[in-house]
């Protein structure tokens, strides 16, 4: 996907959010890879989950809070890839701008991805409020724009 949409979506003029500059390219041995969830209370509060893929945050909406628990299943919308700063990002985008309203760290850490492919996700948050291994799935769907998936966690399988 790249930045291309999270570049036409903002005017780096008026939100404070990280701008269109290419992203840092990490150095020396390979780090951790960022999970981030940040609370977006935006005309509708949802929590926007990144997860760091190929040099760019990819970015799901989630309406509703984040599971903590197994069984609990989460709508998540996939939306436009974030550039990698934005994992550090607080503030308030001001009125009338894209996603206008407050931004706050709501958990933050790291993943181990177990599983990537075009639909599933399988990989262990190693965060501060999200711990253990979680699945994103896209639902299926005739519409090609159509971006939802489900987000949970993962039962623990037999021991
Ligand atoms: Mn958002």
């Amino acid at each position: 996907m790249g930045l291309k949409t999270y570049k036409e979506k903002r005017d780096f003029q008026k939100t404070p959010e990280p701008g269109g500059g290419p992203d840092k390219k990490k150095l020396g041995k390979k780090a951790d890879l960022v999970y981030i969830i940040q609370r977006h209370q935006a005309s509708r509060l949802h929590y926007d989950l990144r997860l760091e893929e190929e040099g760019v945050l990819k970015s799901w909406a989630v309406p509703k809070e984040p599971p903590v628990e197994e069984g609990v299943r989460r709508l998540a919308v996939q939306v436009e890839d974030h550039p990698l700063a934005y994992a550090g990002f607080e503030g308030t985008i001001p009125e009338g701008e894209y996603g206008a309203g407050t931004v706050k760290i709501w958990d933050k850490g790291s993943y181990v991805p177990e599983e990537t492919m075009p639909a599933k996700r399988v990989f262990e948050i190693k965060g501060g409020v999200l711990r253990g291994r979680y699945c994103l799935i896209k639902l299926k769907s005739q519409d090609p724009e159509d971006h939802n998936w489900l987000f949970f966690k993962m039962k623990k399988g037999p021991a």
